[in-house]
């Protein structure tokens, strides 16, 4: 096989990782390719012979505008509130509002924001009008904010991920980033992670929910997966599509206390991890720092493992 081929089809399984959360998400075989799956990648870029594996395959969140659909947030300057109403549209390539979606991990758009030093993490499902307006109930504090929306065109384009800057005006002082832990408390909860964050490869994360020292073995489904799973690079917001192994009823996916997850790490560098899980009727977050490595030199000596309670 030429080169050009080899390129073609590593960067190909990369858009599998990357791209396609329906196909994985309702696949039981999670990074296994399956062609279909191509059509949720950036095939136009991968296709292009000599094209590095970053170039071929850039982040999520990264732009306002891609593919054809632009981001807008009706007002991008907001003022703190603990309960702001924020507007935005999905403009589709004919320019207009986009109102039809398909149904991703049972909503129709996933609207996730943080602050830039990756603190004030939310991930809610704003509703749509028959406009094609959504409007998303946030708790903003004073800062630079990044926004993304989640979404899948129905039946048209891939599933993509547009970013768009939001202000809140005020006094702001940002957080140094937490130092890489394996565990995250919540509450009452304590989450461990297993696995190596590594990049070039899959990287499979396990993620163990206890409750009081106990393993919590009755999660409760929360869109349509024990644990939905976000993950932010350090430094420019880059969003990735993180993949659950399993989902409720399968037959195979154990309700806890275990959740894994798959996902690739574009680059090495450091990732805050945002782990949503249900609980007693109630979803709570957790947070992680990782270390991407390359996969060649992450092997034993992770220097991941302190025993630091998560600071919050
Ligand atoms: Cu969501």
């Amino acid at each position: 096989m030429n080169s050009a081929g080899k390129v073609g089809i590593f960067a190909a399984g990369l858009c599998v990782v990357f791209g396609a959360a329906i196909a994985i998400g309702n696949a039981v075989g999670p990074v296994d390719s399956e062609p279909a799956a191509m059509e949720h990648g950036d095939d136009e870029m991968t296709d292009m012979p000599g094209m590095s594996k970053s170039a071929a395959t850039i982040p999520g969140g990264l732009q306002v505008a891609q593919g054809g659909y632009r981001l807008v947030l009706d007002d991008p300057r907001q003022q703190p509130a603990k309960d702001a109403a924020v507007t935005f549209r999905v403009l589709g390539p004919d320019g207009d509002p986009l109102t039809d979606y398909a149904t991703l991990h049972d909503k129709q758009l996933h609207f996730i924001v943080a602050k830039r030093d990756l603190t004030g993490f939310q991930h809610v499902h704003p509703t749509i009008d028959e406009h094609g307006t959504w409007t998303a109930k946030l708790a903003l504090e004073p800062g630079q904010w990044r926004t993304f929306a989640d979404f899948d065109p129905a039946g048209k384009d891939p599933q993509l991920t547009l970013g768009a800057d939001l202000t809140v005006a005020g006094e702001f002082t940002p957080e140094p980033l937490p130092k890489p832990s394996r565990t995250a408390t919540v509450g009452d909860y304590t989450v461990t992670l297993a696995g190596d964050a590594v990049t070039g490869a899959d990287a499979k994360l396990t993620l163990t929910v206890a409750k009081d020292g106990r393993p919590v073995t009755d999660l409760q489904p929360y869109l349509a997966a024990y644990g939905h799973l976000v993950a932010l690079r350090e430094g420019d917001l880059a969003y990735l599509h993180v993949h659950p192994d399993g989902e409720p009823g399968d037959g195979r996916t154990e309700p806890g206390p275990g959740i894994t997850f798959h996902t690739a790490f574009p680059s090495e560098g450091s990732y805050r991890l945002y782990l949503d899980f249900k609980h007693d009727g109630v979803v709570r977050t957790a947070e992680f720092t990782v270390e991407a490595a390359g996969a060649a030199s992450g092997t034993g000596s992770d220097d991941n493992h302190d025993d630091s309670e998560h600071e919050h």
